[in-house]
């Protein structure tokens, strides 16, 4: 029997502009060294029942130092650290200076805890928040002791059930002492957990700009720009009923240079003009990619009295997508790019910039312009470097293997794509959304599940295509006539025909032309791959070694090619950028080892490969430069035989 899937509405988050500084706002970052409790797993409410809330968690047991941000599971050395299943504790004292006391409020704001987070400032329960990934606030201004010492602490739960985004199981199992909780998912990640990203106090006036959304358009010949904005407001001066605030609007170059200004109706709604506008577009599709604009938006109240100033970068561009192509400023574009984690040693999920910036600089390298945020959103930081470099992002929210699909796991479903089209939709990288990876849509109850998950995602915006990686064979698939682009993933010469390097390319031929036969749409190959064991060399190839992953994905290139002259054949994404951590099992190494980077990212021989071929792609369609080094000089075999980039 089919569900009956209600759809029901999902209440809207508010605020969530990424917290910056201006003349009416100051941020403060709590990042740093916190201190650390893990509950008994037999026994995770304990806490909560005792108040460990109510004082310093090193007043009643033994604290660890834990960083903040990061994940904790890899910080210690201890195993029952790492594989923890239920809550752990974090509290750490901070100062609040007396000037923010006055005239102003101020707002706690988590970039993300996976994946439930329960927080309490001063002993005061201050905010609950579901679902890893994605950032949370609110208001502390009553909770907070001005001039004086505060504490915070932070409950996190790790535990995924059938009705989490992700899903997982728990299940109590015998063990050699009795018998334990054993976490159970199908995701191919390591579950790590804590607090993720960045923990920020900001201060907004007490009226302040709560919500921005723009929206950007260029003329048909690229040359003239429009940035529509609206803009909603939080304070009691907006309940006034003689309604007299106001926003003004002036939007800069890069240079510094103003370019178009603006003066809001009272509903805080209106239209920029840009001549001679820059467009943003994608690395290698343009000379100046990822051009940004800076808006600087002032509210006022009555008499030209200014309340609250805010900043964001805009980009202007176009998206449109029809049954053969996804275009960008009326120009079709080709993906080239890679699934990916947010993964390292150590760290695990956490932010570090260190290593964001040195991801940036090998997708740069590597001549992609492309990434899907497989299998959740990404940080707000990395997208903002995505916006700054032109790659572009197919935006994924955290449902990953999902099945059993019910009422509750739907609501929570939609509003995991309802925080992330919050959070991210003013990025001019966001192209796409993506609603899920692989899954299970061979299922009855998936049309209706994935009907209602794709509208719901595009009446929240319909100015990006929607899609989802889907793994089951197309024939078989359910939720596909709901998307705007498809979407797949498959491991030809892995999971299946082991090493055959001899039954890849014309299966992936079939597989695409079938997806597309099906549904008539833009096709992806959004994952393909052979998990490389770097220093592994072996000739003739053989699976697991760099030899194989260079072949493996020399037949997919060959049927890339067949596949591109079909135009609706628009990306491809190889499974995955670096190595990552994923649960135990007899098929990983240490971690699933498709990267084409090491989890210490450095280049396995496979990313020369991809290299020369990102960069051949950039030059045949887009005209872009090739980077001196892209091939390294063998010999002089005469002037009618060339081995370099003039062979392009
Ligand atoms: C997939 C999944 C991805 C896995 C990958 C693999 O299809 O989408 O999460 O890591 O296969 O390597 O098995």
């Amino acid at each position: 029997m089919p569900l009956i899937i209600l759809n029901k509405d999902i209440e809207t988050t508010r605020g969530m502009l990424y917290p910056r500084e201006s003349e009416t706002r100051e941020v403060r970052a709590l990042d740093g060294i916190w201190n650390f409790v893990r509950s008994d797993e037999a026994n995770p409410t304990q806490g909560i029942r005792d108040g460990w809330f109510n004082d310093d968690l090193s007043k009643s047991m033994p604290t660890i130092p834990m960083p903040v941000p990061a994940s904790y599971n890899d910080i210690t050395t201890e195993q029952a650290l790492r594989d923890h299943v239920g809550t752990v504790w974090y509290d750490r004292k901070f100062f609040v200076p007396r000037s923010w006391g006055q005239h102003q409020r101020v707002w706690l704001r988590f970039g993300s805890v996976h994946y439930e987070a329960f927080v309490w400032i001063n002993g005061q329960s201050a905010i609950k928040h579901e679902m890893g990934h994605l950032p949370f606030e609110t208001e502390v201004t009553h909770l907070l002791k001005y001039g004086a010492e505060n504490r915070i602490t932070v409950m996190c739960d790790n535990a995924l059930i059938q009705t989490t985004v992700p899903q997982g199981k728990i299940s109590e199992v015998a063990n050699d002492q009795g018998v334990t909780i054993i976490q159970s998912y199908t995701f191919d990640f390591f579950n790590y957990a804590g607090i993720h990203r960045s923990v920020h106090l900001y201060t907004t006036p007490k009226t302040f700009i709560e919500e921005v959304e723009i929206k950007t358009n260029l003329s048909e010949d690229n040359s003239v720009g429009t940035v529509n904005y609206s803009i909603a407001v939080n304070g009691t001066a907006a309940n006034e009923a003689d309604n007299t605030l106001y926003a003004r609007l002036q939007l800069y170059s890069r240079e510094g240079i103003l370019v178009a200004n603006a003066t809001s109706d009272s509903k805080l709604l209106g239209s920029l003009k840009v001549e001679n506008v820059k467009p943003w577009w994608p690395y290698l599709m343009h000379p100046d990619p990822g051009y940004l604009y800076e808006l600087e938006i002032k509210l006022y109240a009555a008499k030209e009295q200014l309340l609250d100033v805010y900043r964001l970068s805009v980009g202007l561009r176009t998206l449109s997508w029809n049954n053969t192509s996804f275009l960008i400023n009326g120009k079709p574009v080709y993906f080239r790019g890679f699934g990916r984690h947010e993964d390292a040693d150590v760290r695990g999920k956490g932010l570090d910039n260190a290593l964001m910036t040195r991801d940036f600089n090998l997708l740069k390298w590597i001549g992609a312009n492309a990434y899907r945020t497989s299998h959740y959103p990404y940080s707000e930081e990395s997208m903002q470097f995505a916006d700054q470099h032109g790659i572009m992002i197919i935006d994924e929210c955290p449902s990953v293997d999902t099945e059993n699909f019910n009422q509750v796991l739907l609501d929570k479903h939609k509003s995991s794509l309802e925080q992330l089209v919050h959070r991210d939709r003013n990025h001019p990288s966001v192209v796409m959304w993506s609603i899920a990876n692989e899954p299970r849509t061979g299922q009855l109850n998936a049309d209706t599940y994935f009907q209602f998950v794709a509208n719901f995602t595009r009446s929240l915006d319909s100015t990006r295509p929607i899609t989802a990686a889907i793994a089951v064979p197309s024939k078989d698939d359910k939720a596909g006539r709901h998307l705007d682009i498809i979407s797949f993933n498959r491991y030809n010469a892995w999971y299946s025909n082991t090493g055959r390097l001899d039954m890849v390319t014309q299966r992936v031929i079939n597989e695409a032309t079938a997806w597309n036969y099906k549904y008539d749409k833009p096709v992806i190959m959004a994952e393909y791959g052979a998990d490389t064991l770097e220093g592994l060399h072996l000739q003739p190839s053989y699976v697991w070694s760099e030899e194989f992953q260079a072949e493996v994905f020399s037949q997919h290139f060959k049927a890339f090619d067949a596949l591109r002259r079909q135009k609706w054949f628009i990306g491809e994404f190889v499974w995955n950028f670096a190595d990552f951590k994923t649960a135990q099992s007899y098929t990983r190494v240490g971690g699933n080892k498709k990267g084409v980077f090491t989890r210490a990212r450095q280049p396995k021989a496979a990313a020369h490969l991809l290299r020369q071929r990102y960069f051949a792609l950039g030059r045949e369609m887009d005209k872009c430069n090739l980077p001196s080094d892209l091939f390294t000089y063998i010999a002089d075999v005469g002037s009618n035989v060339q081995h370099d980039s003039s062979d392009l």
